[in-house]
Order: structure tokens, then sequence, then C-alpha cells
């Protein structure tokens, strides 16, 4: 009982702070995507190849979360983008305090893409809203094809559903078009890209899914704008006063892990 009432209590706060994210990020018109999946399914490696495909001029951020180590934001640093890691200490999923936190000193209103790679796992990220606009699963073709059957959580909640490392479904007894009918069979709305990160198979199918809900954000935002003149209060007038005192010259480009 007591346990109920604490989760409770720490999922409205969760809920609370996300609610403020999601508020600055309609204002300022960017998109967040929160990637889940079970660990190494290929979220980063994903990342790595939409940092690489997407024009250079492309105003994002990536926030990536990981228990230990900041492995996955050296690797896409690379790509010349501002990348936090946030390392949560042995939390198995990423909460909103971790991304509001993450995101200070960055200033929101310029970012177009804002790209979170959750903590490997595909239950407890399920239940944090983190401020995004959509929840995109992960499943590789070697973890089985009945995976949306035993966690139906977050592919009820995901907008897309990413079938990746494709290249491996001559060596893996997975069947395709059994996994898309369970991921149906949970959210019959759910949308469904194939890919490999290796051959590059499918990728330009996610790049034009990825374009498509950027734009819709993008309209969303105006539409609301014009129906409220009001300016964004709360945790984005915060962060951009701590924007305007910390940090005049580091805009955007100024990519460091911190
Ligand atoms: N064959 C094949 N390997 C892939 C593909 N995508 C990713 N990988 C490999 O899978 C492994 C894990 O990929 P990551 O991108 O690190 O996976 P992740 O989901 O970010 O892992 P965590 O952050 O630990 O949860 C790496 O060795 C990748 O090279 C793919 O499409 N095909
Ligand atoms: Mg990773």
């Amino acid at each position: 009982m007591n346990r109920v009432v604490i989760e409770k209590s720490i999922l409205s706060e969760n809920n609370r702070i996300a609610a403020e994210l999601r508020e600055a990020l309609t204002a300022s018109g960017a998109l967040a995507l929160n990637f889940i999946s079970s660990p190494g399914s290929g979220k980063t490696m994903l990342l790595e190849k939409t940092l690489e495909l997407l024009p250079a001029h492309t105003r994002l951020a990536v926030l990536t979360g990981d228990i230990q180590t900041d492995n996955d934001a050296r690797r896409l640093l690379r790509y010349g983008h501002p990348v936090r890691q946030i390392c949560t200490g042995g939390a198995c999923h990423l909460d909103a305090a971790m991304v509001a936190k993450h995101l200070e000193g960055w200033l929101l209103k310029v970012v177009q893409l804002l790209l979170i790679e959750n903590v490997g796992n595909l239950v407890c990220p399920t239940s944090y809203d983190l401020g995004e606009d959509a929840k995109i699963v992960i499943l590789s073709v070697t973890e089985g094809d009945d995976k949306p059957l035993k966690y139906p959580g977050i592919f009820r909640k995901a907008e897309l559903m990413i079938l990746n490392k494709i290249d491996l479904l001559p060596h893996v007894p997975f069947q395709l078009e059994l996994a898309r009918e369970n991921a149906r069979r949970i959210h019959p709305e759910i949308e469904i890209i194939e890919t490999s990160c290796t051959t590059g198979a499918g990728l330009g199918q996610w790049m034009r899914w990825l374009e498509a809900r950027a734009a819709k954000k993008v309209a969303a935002a105006s539409a609301a704008a014009t129906r409220n003149h009001s300016q964004p209060g709360g945790w984005n007038a915060q962060l951009e006063v701590q924007c305007q005192r910390r940090t005049r010259q580091s805009r955007l480009h100024a990519a460091s892990v911190d």
C-alpha cells in the first residue's frame, strides 16, 4: 500500500516536470523524441546514422542515458552537435528531472530537434514521461518476434516501432510479419519501419518519417502561438535567464561532454 502511494507521488512529480518541459518544447517548436529499447538493440547506432544523414545545419541536441559510462555520448559527439550523457548511477530509466537538469545552459528555443536515448530497458522507461512528443521503440531481430506481446506497455505507448538489424534476418528465426502483427495487436495504429544501421536499409524511410514529424510539430507550434500570444513561463523562462547569465557565447555548437 505504502509502495503504491510513494510510486504515485514520484510519478506525479515526474509528470509535473514533464508538462513544463513539454510546454517549453511546444513554445519553441522543437520536436523531442524518446528512444526506448532493450540494451544493444541499436539506439545509439540509429542516432549516429541520423546525425550523419541530417543536414549539417540542423539545430539539434542529444541527451543519452546510461547507468554507467559516457561511451554513447563520446560516439555521438563525433558528429559536431551538442551531446550530453546522463549517468543515472543505477536507475534503470531516465526521468523528467534528469532531462531538465541536463538541458540547463542550452538555448532550447533555437533547437529544432531534441533526441533522447533512454537507458537500455524495455520496461521501466515506459512509465516516465520526459516531455517528449513521441516515444520510439526499437526492436532488433535478435530479440524475438514475440516481444510486443511480452512487453506490451512500451509498444502501446510508442508512436513508431523501428525493427532494426534486418541484415541479420538470414541468421535468426525472426518472422517480420509476425512481429508486425504482434505489435499491431497491442497498438493497431503503431507505425513500423524496418532498418539496418549496418547496410543502411530503411534509413531513408526513417529520415522521411523524422522530417514529416518535425514539420507536424512546427505546424502545431505555430497554430498554438497564433491562438495564445502569451510568453512561455516556468521552466523555459528560468532556462532563458540561466542561459543569458551563464552561456553568452556558448551557443549550441559548443559540443562537449559535461
Ligand atoms: N548487424 C547489425 N548490428 C547492429 C545494427 N544496429 C546496431 N548494431 C550493433 O549492435 C550493437 C549495439 O548497438 P548500440 O547502438 O550500442 O545499442 P544501444 O541500444 O544503444 O545499446 P545500449 O545503449 O547499451 O542500450 C553494436 O555492436 C552495433 O554495432 C544493425 O542494424 N545491424
Ligand atoms: Mg546506446
